[in-house]
């Protein structure tokens, strides 16, 4: 296959300045985990933002910066502070974002970061226009950079672009409010194929480009006057072995006994067998229904009044987008929820929420999917969500209960999951009893069915079915000339 140039707002490093001294660590986050094998396995380059702005960078270790960048075949690009601000926490997350997620009342429109969004995709374009070889595959992500298929296309109209949304596609309904609703469409058809986790998000697209721009719709393919757009959706895996095989390892170190996290963790349960432990993990976001989950958590423990004691929630909140006013005030919601609840239950043995707001190592995150007993995963809107994903993969022994949000793109391929509506705390705290009781046969019964499906449908395969689709549309030729 042809090499492919990857292009992400991030890269999958960040790289941080302390004292002169440069440190490079993995980036935390659902594109930057999940295309990170396909990145190491194959012949790619990968194009995005280091994580520092250019007044962070002095000017001796520049050249440094981009050193580091290349020893992981990245090409870092730098912005100032200004750019970040008006693009990253502006118009991607104070106007995409939650408008694609369907919090409308979050969203704003706001001329001037929309312009700098604008030439913050051109500069990315330029990047790529400039490391752009003839045959590459150049493979866009996300919602950040809608606009760089066109961009790149302007310069190179030949050239094979393929882009992909890694959140929802929101109903024309809500799309038709964006006042800028032409020009994101036309960007993204810079691309020749644009993919989609859901078949749902595919169909919202297709009818906004059909209705606003009135281009000629047949199942998934959109016809330009010279060229045909193919539209899909792709759900993106994890990749499973990696997972499976941590989990394995963990369990062979441990070796039937506790982990220093479990030890914790169990330290004063009580030891009934319906003595169970709750995981929650998620970045700090108000699309994954954290604060929901917490409340569904206390209506729990008010009707099943039989599990004080017993029953923990182990909750993982993830630091993320802090410079936006919504995730301030989320932060503190959360943090007042776990205080309030924590006070109203705790007993001298036992206190119901254990919240850890941080990023953890990758072992430490192992650990935690390993020893927790039901994965309790409420998103309001999530475009996939690879948490659910990781959790199953790591139940090498197949015991383990999910309970998993029809709003997660991920619901549609997990149905063996027991599946609620995120706003019905009823429903949330039956399936919690339901998880409780469930016994290990069916435990067994449910993960092996994911198991399967979501090894062969892995992160790999994801990334394969996408490249070989796009190289496809190298031989699609419009059949008609459209006016
Ligand atoms: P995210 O919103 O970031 O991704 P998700 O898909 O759940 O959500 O991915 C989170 C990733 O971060 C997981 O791989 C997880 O292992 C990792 N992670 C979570 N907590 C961590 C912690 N405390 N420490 C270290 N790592 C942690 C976006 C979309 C999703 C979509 C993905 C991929 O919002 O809907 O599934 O992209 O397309």
């Amino acid at each position: 296959m042809n090499r492919t140039i990857i292009i992400s707002n991030r890269l999958p490093l960040q790289i941080t300045i302390d004292d002169q001294k440069l440190d490079v660590t993995p980036s935390v986050g659902g594109l930057a985990t999940g295309l990170k094998s396909f990145h190491r396995d194959g012949d790619s380059v990968w194009i995005g933002w280091s994580g520092l702005t250019k007044e962070e960078i002095p000017d001796n270790l520049l050249p440094e910066v981009e050193k580091k960048a290349r020893e992981e075949a990245c090409i870092a690009v730098n912005f100032t502070a200004e750019e970040i601000d008006g693009f990253y926490y502006g118009f991607s997350n104070r106007s995409i974002w939650p408008l694609f997620h369907y919090f409308m009342e979050f969203t704003e429109w706001d001329a001037d970061k929309w312009e700098i969004y604008k030439s913050v995709n051109q500069k990315y374009a330029d990047v790529v226009i400039e490391n752009y070889r003839e045959g590459d595959n150049i493979w866009v992500h996300d919602y950040q950079l809608l606009l760089v298929p066109q961009m790149i296309r302007d310069k190179e109209p030949n050239a094979s672009i393929g882009f992909f949304n890694h959140i929802p596609f929101p109903s024309y309904e809500v799309f038709r409010t964006v006042p800028w609703r032409e020009e994101i469409l036309k960007g993204m058809l810079g691309a020749n194929l644009i993919g989609f986790h859901t078949f749902d998000y595919e169909r919202h697209f297709l009818s906004s480009v059909s209705r606003i721009l009135r281009h000629q719709v047949q199942f998934n393919e959109v016809s330009l006057p010279d060229r045909i757009i193919k539209v899909d959706s792709f759900p993106m895996g994890i990749d499973y072995d990696k997972f499976e095989q941590a989990a394995l390892k963990h369990r062979e170190v441990t070796a039937g006994k506790e982990s220093e996290l479990q030890r914790r963790l169990n330290h004063h349960r009580q030891k009934s067998p319906d003595s169970k432990l709750i995981l929650s993990i998620d970045r700090l976001d108000y699309t994954k229904g954290i604060a929901n989950r917490i409340r569904a958590f206390e209506y729990f423990l008010e009707k099943y009044p039989e599990y004080i004691e017993n029953i923990r929630l182990v909750m993982l909140a993830v630091p993320s987008r802090s410079n936006v006013p919504q995730y301030q005030l989320l932060k503190r919601e959360i943090d007042e929820l776990v205080g309030r609840i924590n006070g109203k239950f705790a007993t001298v043995n036992w206190i119901p929420i254990w919240y850890f707001y941080r990023s953890m190592p990758f072992e430490n995150l192992i650990d935690l999917y390993t020893s927790c007993n039901i994965a309790l995963i409420t998103p309001i809107r999530d475009g996939m969500n690879l948490v659910a994903k990781e959790y199953i993969a790591t139940r090498t022994d197949q015991t383990g209960v999910l309970i998993l949000s029809e709003m997660a793109g991920a619901f549609h391929e997990m149905n063996e999951a027991l599946i609620i509506n995120p706003n019905d705390f009823e429903q949330i705290a039956n399936a919690i009893q339901q998880a409780i009781k469930m016994p290990k046969e069916e435990q067994v019964r449910r993960n092996t069915i994911l198991q399967k499906r979501l090894k062969r449908y892995s992160v790999e395969k994801w990334a394969d079915d996408f490249m070989t689709a796009l190289e496809r549309t190298r031989e699609i030729k419009p059949a008609f000339k459209a006016k």
